[in-house]
């Protein structure tokens, strides 16, 4: 039994009309799923799901990491599988505007583009699966700074690489919602950025420490930061910093507990098998057809529900995947076995 359900709503509700197709299965079809870095366990978590998921399609699915975080070793990459010629490209872009020219070279030679995770400009793709709404995500993260901080006081945020897409979309999303009278005693001193390297991470996250004595709060939204960051504090008996953000339950059991012994009192992320599957297919829907990643379409997948493209904050369009999770010291356990 398929587990793409051959439903296919384009819902034209300007005009009121509502037209349905078949998705068939992805028998025989190519798809290549492209990563920020390798060795991230964020990216092979997504991928392992992707692959079952498109694999129990039919699908063949390559999953391929550039050298580096940067759009450059993104771009080698690219013009290796373009030569390929797949049937799809699914990727994670490293930057907003600096694919646009290799994934439009992609689609002119008939490769659909998806995005999942951190998406290319909209001239870059076609559509992108956003695993929680950005504006979600910075008010998660924002009041857990609050929180952790007590309402008052010096906060820093250690993020990835600065290109990245999806970072900066939380990043800006965290300082509008600080503009808020709520946080107005909130003073966010550094954005410091350890590239999704383990020793970068720690290393700035030293720096913040050093540098900012009166600090209180880092968030981190990225798996790689946060965990490094919760280490490094974790192993200080004496700093009071606490950690929040982004984080794989799996990497930050060591560190989440409520008490003192603990860096991270919670974090968030999302459904990470969910993210995968629905990666891989929102892509099974654009090579058949079933969708093209216009605003208002929808589509199902047995067992997980249905999903509507809807407006992107850039302009482009995305497919929204749920709400942010919270991991504390009730489900973390429970949550580590899972991803
Ligand atoms: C890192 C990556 C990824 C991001 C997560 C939260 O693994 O930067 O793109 O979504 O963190």
């Amino acid at each position: 039994m398929k587990k793409l359900l051959s439903v296919l709503l384009v819902t034209l509700l300007v005009a009121g009309l509502m037209t349905s197709a078949l998705a068939g299965a992805a028998d025989g079809k190519k798809i290549a799923l492209v990563g920020k870095s390798a060795g991230n366990a964020f990216f092979e978590i997504a991928a392992a799901s992707f692959k079952e998921a498109g694999e129990g399609e039919g699908a063949t699915i390559d999953v391929v990491y550039p050298e580096a975080a940067t759009a450059d070793a993104q771009i080698k990459v690219l013009d290796n599988l373009i030569s390929q010629q797949p049937d799809a490209i699914c990727i994670s872009a490293n930057d907003f505007n600096a694919l646009q020219a290799k994934l439009e070279e992609a689609m002119d030679a008939g490769i659909k583009v998806s995005s999942f995770d951190s998406a290319p400009n909209p001239a870059s793709r076609q559509v992108f699966v956003n695993q929680a709404g950005t504006v979600a995500v910075g008010q998660a993260l924002i009041d857990a700074v609050y929180d952790m901080a007590g309402g008052e006081g010096q906060w820093a945020i250690l993020s990835a690489t600065s290109q990245a897409t999806n970072q900066n979309a939380w990043i800006d999303a965290m300082k509008k919602l600080a503009e808020d009278e709520k946080y107005a005693k909130l003073e966010l001193v550094e954005v410091a950025y350890g590239d999704d390297e383990p020793q970068k991470s720690t290393d700035q996250t030293q720096a913040l420490l050093d540098n900012y004595p009166d600090l209180k709060v880092i968030c981190a939204p990225t798996t790689v930061g946060i965990m490094a960051a919760a280490k490094l504090v974790q192993d200080k008996p004496d700093c009071k910093v606490k950690i929040t953000g982004l984080g794989l339950p799996s990497e930050m059991l060591e560190y989440t507990g409520a008490d003192d012994a603990h860096s991270c009192p919670y974090f968030y992320l999302w459904d990470m098998q969910l993210l995968g599957k629905l990666s891989a297919y929102a892509t099974i829907a654009l090579i058949n057809g079933d969708i093209t990643g216009a605003e208002g379409e929808t589509f199902s997948v047995e067992g997980l529900g249905e999903f509507s493209v809807t407006a992107a904050d850039d302009g482009g369009t995305e497919i929204v995947q749920g709400l942010p999770l919270q991991f504390n010291a009730d489900n973390i356990e429970e949550m580590a076995k899972l991803y």
